[in-house]
């Protein structure tokens, strides 16, 4: 008998789902031993040497090519060229940028590959993959007071107690509905202390706005005393296109922009093309940058606001 498979799964609740669904699919068409561990980025500095003498799979995050499994839809997974060079879509491995989130490319695979016919359970699991990693929320309201399963599980996780708390949960929805997953005592608890800090963060956002003018809002929240609550500024300004504002990180500070999704702009500038000249990147929607000091995190944020402002004036 092979030695059993370790699901390496990115820490966030697709790839969380990801890690479940390819676990549970695994121990019941090929009767394969299965266990589960997240993985992070801290881990990408030696990843040549990633899990090296061990059989993994690697899902929702970079692609590795001693993956035995392998499947992402990030559009950034390869590391390096010769990485993307070493991937071929195979039985084993897909990659489809195109996919909201991970969950629902593996249930495909598994559907064309294997001839998987998933649960209801998994179908759900994989629908509020792609609302939550996508942000692809009905209206600000159910992003920030949504009380699905899914979405108490999901911001149960900003509060997780332990670094391998999200491997027990991996392991209830091998198992287990969403439902049951988030009536688990210790996600309720998690909930209820993850919905103090956010409603700590709404109270605290007004304060932080610089200026609010021609469909932008301009905010610095780069005190560590203040909570974030990544869609605080369209649920104070839902009548704005773009926010701009300065956050702290672990190790300096970082400014985050991003069309509104619920009132986005018609036309409008590419956020992380725009992004790119400050060092920084992202999509179209919704960018960031590092600068290396709070002055001139504070000098960018102003530069990038303004640019937004005459892309709509421009109209
Ligand atoms: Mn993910």
């Amino acid at each position: 008998m092979s030695a059993p498979l370790t699901i390496h799964y990115h820490r966030d609740f697709d790839g969380m789902v990801s890690g479940a669904v390819l676990a549970a699919i695994l121990i019941d068409l090929f009767n394969d031993r299965v266990d589960w561990k997240s993985v992070n980025y801290d881990q990408r500095r030696d990843w040549a040497n990633f899990g090296s003498g061990t059989r993994f799979a690697i899902v929702d995050f970079h692609f590795h090519p001693q993956a035995a499994y392998w499947f992402d839809h990030h559009p950034t997974t390869f590391l390096t060229p010769e990485l993307r060079a070493a991937y071929q879509p195979s039985a084993r491995w897909n990659w489809d940028e195109t996919s909201p989130s991970c969950p629902p490319l593996i249930l495909r695979h598994a559907r064309e590959h294997w001839g998987y016919r998933a649960p209801e359970r998994f179908q759900e699991m994989a629908r509020w993959s792609d609302v939550i990693d996508a942000a692809r929320y009905e209206s600000v309201e159910q992003a920030i007071f949504g009380d699905t399963p899914a979405l108490r599980i999901a911001r149960a996780l900003t509060v997780a107690p332990t670094p391998d708390w999200t491997d027990e949960l991996v392991g209830a929805m091998t198992t287990g509905t969403l439902e049951d997953v988030a009536n688990r005592q210790d996600v309720e608890k998690a909930h209820q202390r993850a919905s103090r800090n956010r409603d700590k963060a709404l109270e605290q956002f007004p304060p932080t706005v610089l200026k609010k003018e021609h469909d932008v809002v301009l905010y610095d929240a780069s005190s560590s005393k203040i909570r974030r609550e990544r869609f605080a500024p369209f649920y104070h300004h839902p009548d704005v296109v773009y926010s701009v504002g300065v956050i702290p990180t672990r190790s300096g500070y970082h400014i985050t922009c991003g069309e509104n999704p619920w009132n986005p702009p018609t036309r409008g500038l590419h956020v992380g093309e725009l992004m790119e000249k400050y060092g920084g990147g992202g999509h179209k929607a919704v960018g960031g940058a590092n600068p290396s000091s709070l002055e001139d995190a504070r000098k960018i944020a102003a530069e990038i606001r303004d640019a937004l402002v005459a892309s709509l004036q421009e109209g």
